[in-house]
């Protein structure tokens, strides 16, 4: 049986390679940075996904924002609890922009890691979203918008998304 082909239309392919990198500080910050690569795919950013913690894996952490911009990474999101110095540390290494997710892994419940993040003394700057899942998907669609003001296609792609999730909200309760 022949090949089935399917004209597909260019702007809606999803990209191969990755435009943002999603660190995370643990394996355990999984269930909660999916959030962000979930959205991401939905607005066809690809990504790449990383355990790089700034504290066990400094050398890591070092290595992979040394060569980012090379393999066309353009916006990092780091995932991190407890005292969460990933987002900062790794903003020290890079100048791509860089967004924090405060991860509630800890007894503090990311109250910490929210701080640890937030507070970042002058100079060098992190994005920081709220804490847990919602800060997650937040980080995602604002790397997309960050992408967008540069990529018209992903513009409309964004503005989709925006319109579907107004449609699906009901008027009554
Ligand atoms: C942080 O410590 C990680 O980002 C994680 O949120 C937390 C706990 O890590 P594990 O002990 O589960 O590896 O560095």
């Amino acid at each position: 049986m022949a090949a089935r082909t399917r004209k597909r239309d260019p702007k809606a392919r999803p990209e191969t390679k990755a435009r943002v990198a999603v660190l995370m500080g643990s394996a355990s910050d999984g269930p909660v940075m999916r959030a962000a690569e979930q959205v991401l795919g939905e607005l066809g950013v690809a990504c790449d996904v990383r355990v790089i913690s700034a504290h066990r894996t400094p050398q890591r952490l070092f290595d992979f924002l040394a060569g980012a911009p090379e393999r066309g990474i353009e916006v990092v999101i780091c995932g991190a609890g407890g005292a969460a110095h990933l987002a900062g540390v790794a903003a020290a290494h890079t100048l791509l922009p860089v967004l924090g997710v405060p991860i509630d892994s800890s007894p503090l419940q990311g109250l910490d890691a929210l701080l640890a993040t937030v507070q970042m003394p002058g100079g060098i700057p992190v994005g920081t979203l709220a804490i847990g899942k919602a800060g997650a998907k937040n980080a995602g669609l604002l790397a997309a918008a960050i992408l967008a003001l540069a990529d018209p296609a992903l513009r409309r792609r964004l503005a989709d998304w925006r319109q579907r999730q107004a449609d699906a909200v009901p008027e009554r309760p």
